[in-house]
């Protein structure tokens, strides 16, 4: 093989696998997310949809502006989920079952890490959003 033709395939494989993963775990998700509301998520109007699949965020990063809704959405089939702030602002989520979803309005800008209460610390689902001013 020529150098000229390694250095694509040694970029590819520096990628980090779990970076691919999970984008394929969205990519998953948001189809889910079709299959059982009939139109995307970026569709909704009045919040930021996060969804919780196979024990991911999706986005696990959001970013938004003060005073917007972000709107969780369970579409696993089976798995039941949580949103705890850490910051300890709101008290946590009931379990949301498969299709079921929670919403809270952030209002004060800074970064708020939150996670899934059965599953952060065995299965590292953890989300950040980052309200902007
Ligand atoms: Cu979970």
């Amino acid at each position: 093989m020529k150098p000229q033709r390694l250095l694509p395939a040694l970029l590819l494989l520096s990628l980090p696998a779990w970076a691919d993963e999970a984008a394929d775990i969205c990519a998953e998700a948001e189809d889910r997310y079709v299959e059982l509301l009939g139109q995307s998520s970026s569709a909704v109007e009045d919040a930021e949809v996060v969804l919780m699949y196979k024990y991911n965020f999706c986005p696990s990063e959001l970013t938004v502006k003060a005073g917007t809704t972000v709107r969780w959405v369970n579409v696993d089939k089976r798995t039941s989920h949580s949103v705890l702030l850490k910051d300890g602002g709101e008290p946590e989520s009931d379990r949301l079952f498969p299709e079921e979803t929670v919403e809270i309005t952030f209002l004060t800008p800074g970064p708020q890490e939150y996670l899934c209460g059965p599953h952060w610390e065995t299965q590292n689902m953890i989300g950040m959003i980052t309200v902007e001013p």
